[in-house]
């Protein structure tokens, strides 16, 4: 090969990387500066040290909360404890998060929760917790739908999803008993090839129907599928592509992560993250930031974005998902703690 041809060869392979660290940079929110945004009425939730990924709150202001995500590309400060599922009281001025017992029949060692959302039968009340799972140690992707017991705090497995489409799944959204959207946010299984896969900025990743007749992808080309929900007139999905800084086709300008429709006024609440990359790349020096959003009007010609929280780390690190209820605010972290604030 010639000189000049190799010379050609290596201009052209670090023009391209050198492209796409920056379109990964740019994404991650790596050189992001934040303005800090403080909310004067905020607690720690106690008994929540290990993260609280994703809320699903319920007409009556109980919510459940997903904890202990593991991850071998995620953070965890506490590797050996089991991931649980909590139930918390937002009628409450202080919370006191209580596990729920999981029936026998799942493996609750192995569980590892993700992504949640709810389907209430209209006809008798029955509440369905649908629940995104990593069992360890694969970290393969299956959809476990639970029966709700109030009074028992308990959950009574009935069934576990898989399906090749449903093959890297971040959230759901139910849409009935066993019906549901899914967001994908890699297109590869393995963990190195996703690392190859988000570096290089492939668009291969989806938003997918399931139901038991009927599975199918509903809308391909996404960076990174992520937090997903549904209007509250039942007309509307919205659904996040994370790397893509956008929910629906709004720009928001950060990382969002899970999303909460707010069932009063039809907001849309996400907890984001600024820079994503000191969620994936963890220095307890320089933690990940926490940022919560709130998206008004989101059909109109102009969406209002309002940023309503910023921390630099030093209270919450890493927020993934936000929820009000009665002007409190709860807001869930990937792997890190939850903090409840009183709004006005
Ligand atoms: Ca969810
Ligand atoms: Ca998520």
């Amino acid at each position: 090969m010639g000189t000049m041809l190799k010379l050609t060869l290596l201009g052209v392979t670090l023009g391209f990387l050198g492209e796409r660290i920056y379109q990964f940079c740019h994404k991650t929110g790596f050189f992001k500066e934040v303005e800090l945004i403080d909310l004067p009425n905020c607690q720690l939730v106690k008994g929540i040290e290990y993260g609280s990924e994703d809320i699903h709150l319920l007409p009556n202001g109980l919510a459940f909360i997903s904890s202990g995500l593991k991850h071998p590309a995620l953070k965890s400060f506490a590797p050996n404890k089991p991931a649980e599922i909590f139930l918390v009281d937002l009628n409450n001025d202080v919370l006191h998060p209580k596990p729920l017992q999981l029936s026998k029949d799942i493996d609750a060692s192995s569980f590892n929760p993700h992504g949640l959302s709810v389907y209430i039968d209209e006809r008798d009340g029955t509440v369905y917790l649908f629940v995104v799972n990593h069992p360890i140690p694969e970290y393969n992707s299956c959809i476990e739908i639970f029966k709700f017991d109030e009074k028992q705090k308990y959950l009574l497995h009935l069934k576990t999803i898989k399906h090749p489409l449903l093959q890297s799944v971040n959230d759901i959204v139910a849409v009935g008993p066993e019906s549901f959207y899914a967001t994908n946010d890699y297109y590869f299984e393995s963990v190195p090839m996703k690392i190859v896969e988000g570096f290089l900025g492939l668009k291969w990743t989806n938003l997918v129907y399931y139901s038991p007749r009927n599975v199918r992808e509903v809308a391909p080309g996404l960076y990174s599928g992520n937090g997903i929900v549904i209007s509250n007139d039942k007309k509307f999905i919205y659904a996040v592509d994370i790397m893509a800084h956008a929910i629906n086709a709004v720009d928001v300008d950060t990382c969002p992560d899970n999303l909460f429709v707010d069932p009063v006024t039809g907001d849309i609440w996400t907890g984001a993250h600024p820079n994503a990359y000191k969620v994936f790349f963890y220095k307890d020096e320089d933690p990940p930031l926490s940022e919560v959003i709130r998206i008004q009007k989101i059909h109109s010609d102009h969406p209002i974005v309002t940023r309503v929280y910023v921390n630099n780390g030093s209270v919450i690190q890493g927020s993934s998902v936000a929820a009000v209820y009665k002007k409190k605010l709860i807001i869930g972290t990937v792997f890190h703690k939850a903090l409840y604030c009183q709004l006005d």
